[in-house]
């Protein structure tokens, strides 16, 4: 597609990328300021030119709140996220907002995990219970979060509350950050760092866990699930309308409206509607309504290029401008749903909770019309999809694991690992990042894992390169260690299938909260810290600063996490060291704090090797 888009003369991200080619070495470096009016400043922190910024922050400093302020930006994200459910579930508990509550059970699993009174109360009164427990999460002044009393792992707890960074509000937090990175804030290099930890900490709780807990209760907890994956999911016969970003709440009503409306896609001489996701809101579909998927970051602008596009429907984060360019080509609208997310010259049709019927009425209504402006002789749709099973919430694969021991369904995967039949467990998660070879990154450092028996859950965008590179289906055991195969086709027999998938999709990046989630029941099995776990993240194709704010929420759990992008922190040894430093190291760093650290590693096949061998060092200090 990217060729067809050449021949076309249509710049897409890819060609962008290329076009920056030289970049700038002090934005690389993180050693670039413009916090104040006294600069821009940029140093030189080990060659000729000045060493310090007009106000004599030096390079440890300006690294260090380059970092958070990253952070922030990821952190803000998934908890302004966070924030939307919780009021999308309080005004349908309420009775003005037209969803249902689609998975009571998690509802009450959630409430009592709150300890909220539930005995006597109707569903809708424990819902607004719980949804204002969650608004709490960003008014409370005083305490910890909830949902860090809630989910949070209590060994983990102990450390950050010794620390004295665990989270009180999320936007209290967020406030603090912006305030200490400011001109004449803290100047602490190894303070903001902890600063950029909490961020983290914000990330996964009021973002994280408590997005994919309420969407559970709204949407229903994800079950095992097939789709199909690629480009060659649209359909030159029917309407395609593609939902990008990473909320769920209109998408589900878009699904709704279109099987409603298909009569009417008859009428303008389609076979029907077909509904394909992108990115994250692609993930969400996918996990809850077997939605297919076209397309992961990199490659949104492609989608247009089929040029079988009635509309692509946005909502927030990685959504790239640049599509409302390449749509201006074709016959395709960008619609725009939330009013702080828009773009210039794209329709905006507004959401809000009360309103999201008549919203995504609208848009299927304009994604019909617009299907008789299309172009025949543009129309390019690659063929081949590929088959994959997704869905793997925890609840999902304890039940699965439950049909060998009921009583403990974490058992059978505890024996496993213990006796080194999965020799660890890797959460390959995150983006695709267009100045790099889109997939082979995610697929590599997969592939190199499950060959050494890792056992491989993933959410986000390198789900959808997994997926596509047939590493969730049958055909995908041909990568996996003799040992992990077999147990995944023993876990596949009691699953209903001929075996699990050697890549375990678990979600959007708001569901990084399952891969803890499991690793938190298992250490509680084990009573150990988290950090004791064989357990790693990796990222490899690194695009969004919340792909980092995620890696931070797990290092602050004790999980090693690799990046494959450069994160902009050489500048500053003392940065660089603190987060990629040994515990044995001098000084202080994230592997003695916190038990986890960065790993920085462009190359795949050696990031996975340096993730065997952080495997391998928790295995011998935990005695298996
Ligand atoms: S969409 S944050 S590119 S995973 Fe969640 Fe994909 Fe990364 Fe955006």
């Amino acid at each position: 597609m990217l060729s067809v888009a050449r021949s076309r003369g249509i710049e897409t991200a890819f060609d962008r990328a290329d076009q920056m080619a030289a970049r700038c070495p002090f934005g690389s470096a993180g050693v670039c300021c413009r916090s104040c009016l006294e600069g821009p400043c940029r140093i030189v922190p080990n060659g000729n030119g000045p060493r310090r910024g007009v106000c004599g922050s030096n390079a440890d400093t300006l690294v260090a709140r380059s970092l958070l302020n990253t952070m922030i930006q990821g952190a803000s994200g998934h908890a302004e996220h966070g924030r939307e459910v919780a009021m999308a579930l309080l005004k349908t508990a309420e009775g003005k907002a037209p969803y249902v509550i689609r998975d009571v059970g998690k509802l009450m699993q959630v409430a009592e995990g709150l300890n909220l009174e539930i005995e006597g109360k109707s569903i809708n009164e424990v819902a607004k219970a719980v949804a204002l427990t969650a608004l709490e999460d960003f008014q409370k002044h005083e305490g910890t979060m909830n949902w860090i009393e809630y989910r949070g792992h209590k060994k983990s707890r102990e450390i950050w509350d010794k620390l004295g960074i665990t989270p009180v509000n999320a936007h209290l937090e967020i406030a603090k950050a912006v305030t200490r990175n400011a001109m004449g804030g803290d100047a602490d290099p190894l303070n903001l760092l902890l600063g950029s930890v909490t961020m983290g900490l914000v990330d996964g709780y009021s973002g994280l866990h408590l997005s994919s807990d309420l969407q559970d209760i709204l949407f229903g907890t994800p079950k095992a699930v097939k789709f199909n994956y690629s480009l060659a999911v649209l359909n030159e016969k029917q309407i395609n309308i593609a939902v990008h970003g990473h909320i769920p709440l209109l998408s589900e009503k878009i699904v709704e409206w279109a099987r409603i409306l298909e009569h009417k896609a008859l009428t303008v001489g389609a076979e029907g509607i077909n509904i394909v996701g992108v990115c994250c809101t692609g993930n969400e579909l996918l996990m809850r309504q077997g939605v297919h998927a076209a397309s992961s970051f990199s490659s949104q602008e492609l989608v247009i290029v089929t040029g079988a596009l009635e509309a692509m429907v946005v909502d927030i984060q990685c959504i790239m401008p640049g599509i409302q360019q390449v749509a201006e080509c074709f016959h395709t609208e960008i619609i725009t749903t939330m009013p702080h997310v828009k773009i210039p010259g794209a329709t905006h049709v507004n959401f809000e909770p009360e309103y999201a019927d008549e919203a995504a009425r609208e848009i299927v209504e304009r994604s019909i019309r617009n299907f008789a402006k299309r172009d025949p002789i543009k129309v390019v749709i690659p063929t081949g999809s590929v088959e994959a099973y997704a869905g793997f919430s925890v609840e999902q694969l304890c039940e699965v694991t439950g049909k060998i021991n009921e009583k403990n369904p974490l058992q059978p995967l505890i024996d496993a690992i213990k006796d080194g039949t999965i020799r660890g467990v890797a959460a390959l998660i995150g983006c695709t990042n267009p100045r790099e070879p889109q997939d082979i990154g995610n697929v590599t450092v997969a592939r190199e894992l499950l060959k050494n028996n890792v056992l491989i859950v993933t959410t986000g965008c390198a789900a959808h390169s997994l997926a596509k590179y047939g590493l969730m289906n049958e055909g995908g055991l041909e990568a996996c260690g003799d040992s992990l195969k077999s147990l995944l086709q023993q876990l596949g027999q009691h699953a209903g299938l001929s075996t699990l998938p050697p890549a375990l999709h678990m979600g959007s990046c708001v569901d990084n909260s399952r891969p803890l989630d499991l690793l938190s029941a298992i250490a509680d099995e084990l009573n150990v810290p988290v950090s004791s776990l064989p357990a790693v993240g990796s990222c490899p194709e690194t695009h969004s600063p919340k792909a980092l704010t995620i890696g931070t929420y797990f290092i602050a759990h004790g999980v090693d996490v690799h990046v494959g992008v450069d994160p902009q922190v050489s500048g500053s040894n003392l940065v660089t060291r603190t987060l990629t430093g040994s515990r044995e190291d001098k000084g202080i760093t994230m592997d003695g704090l916190f038990g986890g650290k960065l790993i920085v590693e462009s190359d795949p096949v050696k990031a996975a090797a340096i993730l065997l061998e952080r495997i391998d060092m928790k295995r011998e200090a935990l005695g298996i």
